[in-house]
């Protein structure tokens, strides 16, 4: 008997899910779907089933019992190192596929093969090129995005071994660029860094589980490189995010539009909907309908809601429901986070599937190839599909859940620094003295997705609400951020009603430094998942200010509601850079107690960055905010009385403590 358990934080999907179980027509949810599944295989949890060769599958008994080896003889910790840093190659394939993918984009305009782009961010072009070392008086734009470029796809093809990625080098801290050069996990070719990964994980490779995790840590950091590229030139090409206010949650669809969701990760295609949308008016009109009414799921809507204030309709579980409503005309996928069950929904409802990328092809899709050079006329072509749907949509129950909330959003760096200026001509000073005031006590970047192993966006909630209340300042993206303007909690409602004294006083501060009548949200929309490119440089410019590096700032990150391999990646690069990370959902390490030592503790010591795997929401926002406490402490801008943890011990016994854990360590355990 599968115990029932609330499925969503979310009221609207409640609803819908409410209204689904009462017609056995509709098609299974990505809910039933998992109770159907139970048990799921504990050996796969453990991460202890390998299927790398053909021997297998070969399955490690966790009690210590027989079998303790696989057939090659590989034990637990070879096998769950190898499967983790497969997991962690996958995702970086995506986020730096991505950014070539947008890069090649750039390089199709600028040979002028394209009239469907323009360079939006021209000032976005100069900054990058200064930052990676390029000489920018006296060239012009379309000169300097041609050298930005070239230096991004050397990036990617490098066979210098010895030249590390220029969006490494440039994108850390000195200090951090030192640890991880002393660590040998400096990559010099973000696609050798993910080929690297696939050979040594091969049957009969690598069996040494410290150098498979440390040949992760690279990729991962191959990972950052490749989300800062997909960042930098999706800012060049389609303008640097500012602020901008809109709505987001089912409730944003429209009975009498041409419904219209862009779902999936690169705005190379969707930007371009956006852009021809209008153009096809009359058709809209003689097909009935009031107009187009484009919303986003996922992080193309994301990418969507911070460039354009397109409404964010809902996020990565409940995508399914979108169709639900019975007034969605189209959707339209790139890649990633696809349920592949939208096909079989589509063909449910009236609603096209159209997929536009031949990496990402769905059963029952309508596939239009999309290609920068046609883009226009591609784009055009979907949206005429989702015309006619509309026309087809018949008499099936409209059921749009009214629920629907403001949000402030685009917090790029560049609207971050320029917020920060209106207080002080040294913007980042200005942070880093909130920070020392204690009206800021740290910032906690929260991203990654949703899990049907957990209530829908509950976590998301309960951890920020517990850090707003304790001064801390959220920095978001992906589908984290995707529950936050949904809650509302991005707007400065939430800054008024949930947010501490301090954290209050410095948003409303803000708010009126740009001349806004209400505070800034306490909550940072930083945009999508490779976004997260944008929180790691906020946080790199404040340890710049102070002169110190990530592993020293009141800083933490969570995924609570993690699921994807690019959660695993991003993960792991956090932790690489000095974050404390936590985790709400088990990653497939716990059947080697090796692998989660060199995670929760060796990690510390080496990186500064450690993960904290807790599934407890109300329990991790805790442990954050002591985190946060334990760290202004350790850096001298924290005060003993304000640092009492819920046991009763300070942080300094606290940091005694460690110190003297870290001396046992160094003793080998005597
Ligand atoms: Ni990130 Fe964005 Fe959401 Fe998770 Fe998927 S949409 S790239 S992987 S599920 S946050």
């Amino acid at each position: 008997m599968v115990e029932e358990k609330k499925k969503s934080a979310d009221p609207g999907v409640v609803e819908l899910l409410e209204m689904k179980e009462k017609d056995e027509t509709f098609p299974t949810t990505a809910w039933d779907r998992y109770d159907i599944m139970q048990p799921q295989c504990r050996f796969g949890e453990l991460g202890i089933c390998c299927t790398i060769c053909l021997q297998g599958p070969c399955r490690i008994n966790p009690t210590g019992k027989e079998p303790s080896r696989g057939v090659c003889g590989a034990t637990a910790y070879t096998i769950v190192s190898r499967n983790l840093i497969r997991k962690i190659a996958a995702g970086c394939a995506a986020h730096s596929d991505h950014g070539r993918h947008i890069a090649h984009t750039l390089k199709a305009l600028l040979e002028g093969k394209t009239d469907a782009y323009s360079i939006k961010g021209e000032e976005k072009v100069k900054t990058v090129a200064k930052r990676i070392g390029i000489e920018v008086e006296g060239k012009d734009t379309n000169t300097l995005a041609k050298e930005v470029l070239d230096m991004a796809l050397e990036d990617y093809s490098r066979h210098d071994e010895e030249t590390p990625l220029i969006w490494t080098k440039t994108i850390v801290t000195p200090e951090r660029f030192e640890i991880l050069d002393r660590c040998d996990v400096v990559p010099y070719n973000i696609d050798a860094t993910i080929a690297e990964v696939m050979h040594r994980t091969h049957i009969g490779v690598d069996a040494d589980p410290v150098p498979l995790i440390f040949n992760g840590i690279k990729c991962a950091i191959a990972d950052l490189a490749g989300e800062h590229i997909s960042t930098d030139i999706s800012d060049i090409l389609f303008g640097v995010p500012e602020l901008t206010v809109t709505e987001s949650n089912l409730g944003v669809l429209k009975e009498n539009s041409v419904n219209v969701a862009m779902h999936g990760h690169n705005p190379v295609l969707s930007e371009v909907i956006a852009d021809v949308a209008e153009e096809l008016q009359e058709e809209v009109t003689a097909a009935g309908a009031e107009g187009i009414n484009l919303v986003g799921i996922c992080c193309t809507g994301n990418e969507l809601l911070m460039r354009r204030g397109i409404p964010l309709a809902t996020n990565f579980a409940s995508q399914e429901l979108a169709l639900l409503t019975g007034v969605l005309d189209a959707m339209i996928v790139d890649y990633q986070c696809i349920y592949p069950s939208l096909g079989w929904w589509a063909q449910c409802f009236h609603t096209r599937l159209i997929s536009t990328s031949n990496l990402c092809r769905q059963t029952g899709d309508t596939h239009i190839e999309f290609n920068p050079k046609t883009a226009k006329e591609d784009a055009k072509k979907i949206l005429r599909l989702a015309i006619e749907a509309f026309k087809n949509r018949g008499t099936r129950e409209v059921n749009i859940p009214d629920y629907k909330e403001t949000c402030v959003v685009g917090f790029s760096m560049e609207q971050v620094e320029e917020i920060l200026r209106t207080q002080s001509d040294d913007p980042m000073q200005y942070m880093v003295d909130q920070i020392k005031e204690g009206k800021v006590a740290g910032i906690a970047a929260i991203v990654g997705c949703n899990n049907i192993k957990t209530c829908h966006d509950e976590a998301h909630l309960k951890v920020a609400r517990e850090l707003i209340r304790n001064n801390v300042l959220i920095i978001a993206t992906g589908c984290a951020a995707g529950a936050y303007v949904r809650a509302g909690l991005a707007n400065s409602n939430a800054t008024k009603e949930i947010a501490g004294e301090g954290l209050k006083e410095f948003l409303t501060t803000l708010g009126k430094g740009m001349n806004l009548d209400e505070p800034l949200p306490p909550i940072w929309h930083m945009g999508s998942c490779v976004d997260n490119s944008r929180i790691h440089d906020f946080v790199t410019a404040i340890a710049n200010k102070m002169g110190v590096d990530i592993k020293d700032l009141p800083v933490v990150a969570s995924a609570p509601e993690a699921m994807s391999e690019k959660a695993v990646v991003i993960g792991t690069w956090l932790v690489a850079t000095g974050w404390p990370t936590h985790v709400g959902i088990l990653p497939f390490i716990h059947g080697s107690d090796l692998v989660v030592q060199v995670a929760e503790n060796t990690a510390r010591d080496v990186y500064g960055g450690y993960f904290v795997f807790e599934t407890d929401a109300d329990k991790a926002a805790k442990r954050l905010v002591n985190i946060i406490k334990q760290r202004r402490w350790k850096l001298g801008i924290g005060t003993d009385e304000e640092i009492v943890y819920a046991n009763g011990q300070t942080a300094h016994e606290l940091f005694e403590e460690t110190e003297e854990k870290k001396a046992t360590v160094a003793n080998g355990g005597k």
